[in-house]
């Protein structure tokens, strides 16, 4: 069994500095919210992702790139089986479901690192948590789905709900927005409630802005900078900012690929800004980032 990396490594001094937050626990580990930001790992086992897309469709590159990454220090694997990028197509439950569980059954099998669900089917959240999977991430915000949050409080995992205008079909279609932040807040508010009224504990409901989904470059900077605003909601908060198109067009029409010192800027913006888990494609890269930023947020407070 590989081990992931500790759940709290801060040092004691920094434990009570942060003693009132409240822990999430993930797949039976204990986590103090805002002591150290969680690395949460991409893993797209699709044919099409817009950075990674074929890269780990077959089973065994998945399986190796998963533990690669709990190697470079990721908290959680989050596994999808759908791309959710601008313009893709949906594909059906059986073809994610092939895609996801023989991949989340051998991590689960040989590590003890919490692997999360990337998917807005109920289904495939359902099998994948009876696979092993300890955190269900719907990109719909439990809108695209009727059964999502039944699933996730049947199971009694931790459930992202992210912000999405549209869908990933025609959400960069001109997205407006009267007021963009209350928007998200407002969204974000009645995912939860729906959430909690389908029995999902409080402590079990993290809220993410969204980023690239249903917004403009002007869009994705004021969520970065305004982060603080969608933290005091008092939600735990993840955001997924990984080589995104806004981070390409920042720095000269780069190509995924290239964006990790873009993405290393995000990351660090997101952390002094609130965000409790970051979503990456470069786990070694940006577990130092979030070392270095987690640490001058901290002298800080
Ligand atoms: N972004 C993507 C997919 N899932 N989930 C959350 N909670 N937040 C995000 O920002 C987010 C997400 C898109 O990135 P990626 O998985 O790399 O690409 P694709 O959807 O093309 O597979």
């Amino acid at each position: 069994m590989r081990k992931g990396p500790e759940p709290f490594s801060s040092p004691p001094h920094a434990a009570a500095a942060f003693q009132n937050s409240p822990s999430m626990i993930i797949g039976g580990k204990s986590y103090l919210i805002s002591s150290r930001t969680l690395v949460m790992g991409i893993l797209n086992t699709t044919p099409d992702s817009f950075s990674d897309g074929g890269l780990f469709q077959v089973h065994e590159a998945a399986v190796a790139r998963g533990l690669a990454m709990i190697e470079e220090g990721a908290d959680i694997i989050d596994i999808g089986g759908e791309s959710t990028r601008p313009g893709s197509d949906p594909v059906s439950v059986e073809e994610e479901l092939e895609r996801v569980i023989p991949v989340i059954e051998e991590l689960h099998r040989t590590t003890d690192t919490p692997i999360s669900i990337d998917t807005s089917k109920a289904r495939v959240a359902d099998e994948a948590c009876k696979a092993g999977a300890a955190m269900i991430n719907d990109i719909t915000g439990l809108r695209g789905d009727a059964d999502m949050a039944a699933v996730a409080a049947r199971h009694g995992v931790p459930v992202v709900i992210m912000h999405i205008k549209g869908t990933p079909r025609d959400m960069q279609r001109e997205p407006y927005y009267e007021s963009l932040i209350e928007e998200i807040c407002a969204f974000l508010r009645e995912g939860a409630e729906l959430a909690m009224a389908a029995g999902v504990k409080r402590e079990n409901i993290i809220l993410d802005p969204g980023i690239g989904f249903g917004k403009t470059l002007a869009h994705n900077l004021e969520i970065l900078a305004r982060l603080g605003e969608i933290r005091a909601m008092e939600y735990p908060l993840l955001v997924g900012p990984s080589r995104k198109s806004f981070i390409g067009t920042l720095t000269g029409g780069l190509p995924p690929e290239q964006r990790v010192e873009g993405t290393a800027a995000a990351i660090t913006a997101c952390i002094l800004n609130g965000a409790d888990i970051v979503r990456v494609h470069d786990v070694r890269e940006m577990a130092r980032v979030a070392q270095v930023a987690d640490a001058i947020k901290r002298a800080g407070r």
